[in-house]
């Protein structure tokens, strides 16, 4: 059987969607947590409920990915035995609007890069290099079909995934002496709260982005982090790229009427 005992996964984003159905298939494999987020209540109760159900250890802590002194101090105040992380689950991550770039808002971009590509950064400084020194380890990054192929008025959002992407190669190359995996988890349409947010609330419009086909679940994608964080210690999967059944690339998808 397949376990993750003894092991430490930190997820960032674990408030919702994919990084909660990852600490979710995580827990049931026995790995210990580390979940955040920076909505704390949600991480909380997460927390409670897998510990509960998996009899697992589990630290929520708030953390806002785009601060880099928060990051670093989120891990000093770790105690010493949950400093040593076996797997970062980069997943924190979102779009904001859906404009033409010339048209785009300045407060958008900041965000959508200041937390996928920044964000990702920060935390990926503050918490492999323990993973360098042990010469072991594996990070995760929740890239996308977003940056593999731009679509209409994606632009930025598109440009961060790309730059995730780009980052997960590099990151390889960096650490190609050390031990450490490198893994991209590239999904297409999975329905969570990235649309809400996206439209910033207005849920009809978010609804509509799934409309006419059976979009990927959470859990799909933890299945594929799973798979990833599960193989024998000399196999690195570089990346998966998943899509719905209906959904052939960022621009080609199938509706049914
Ligand atoms: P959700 O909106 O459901 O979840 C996003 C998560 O990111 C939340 O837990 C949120 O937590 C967290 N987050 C956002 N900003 C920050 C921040 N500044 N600091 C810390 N955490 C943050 O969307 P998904 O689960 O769909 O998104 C997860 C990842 O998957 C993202 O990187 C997204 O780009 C990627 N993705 C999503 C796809 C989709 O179709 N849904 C497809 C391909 C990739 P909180 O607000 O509590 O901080
Ligand atoms: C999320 C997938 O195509 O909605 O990364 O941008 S998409």
């Amino acid at each position: 059987m397949v376990t993750l005992e003894g092991k430490t996964v930190l997820i960032t984003g674990a408030s919702s969607g994919i990084g909660k159905a990852c600490a979710e298939k995580f827990a049931e494999l026995n790995a210990k947590l580390i979940l955040t987020a920076r909505r704390k209540e949600r991480i909380d109760i997460l927390a409670e409920e897998l510990i509960q159900k998996y009899k697992v250890e589990i630290i929520s802590s708030k953390l806002d990915v785009r601060n880099f002194n928060e990051v670093k101090s989120f891990y000093e105040s770790l105690p010493d035995e949950w400093k040593t992380i076996d797997i970062l689950v980069n997943n924190a991550g979102l779009a904001r609007g859906l404009d033409k770039f010339y048209e785009g808002k300045i407060e958008d971009w900041d965000e959508m890069i200041d937390t996928n590509i920044k964000g990702l950064l920060y935390v990926s400084r503050v918490i492999v290099p323990q993973m360098v020194e042990r010469q072991t380890g594996h990070i995760i990054n929740i890239g996308s079909t977003a940056g593999h192929e731009p679509y209409p008025m994606g632009n930025v959002y598109v440009a961060t995934k790309f730059a995730v992407k780009a980052l997960s190669q590099s990151f390889r190359i960096d650490v190609l002496e050390k031990g450490i995996k490198v893994t991209s988890v590239d999904p297409g349409m999975v329905e969570t709260e990235f649309s809400k947010v996206r439209f910033r609330g207005d849920d009809e419009r978010a609804k509509k982005v799934y409309d006419g086909l059976q979009p990927l679940t959470p859990q799909d994608v933890a299945d594929a982090v799973i798979y990833a964080a599960t193989r024998p210690k000399h196999v690195n999967i570089n990346q998966i790229i998943l899509t719905p059944l209906a959904q052939a690339s960022s621009n080609f998808v199938h509706r049914k009427k």
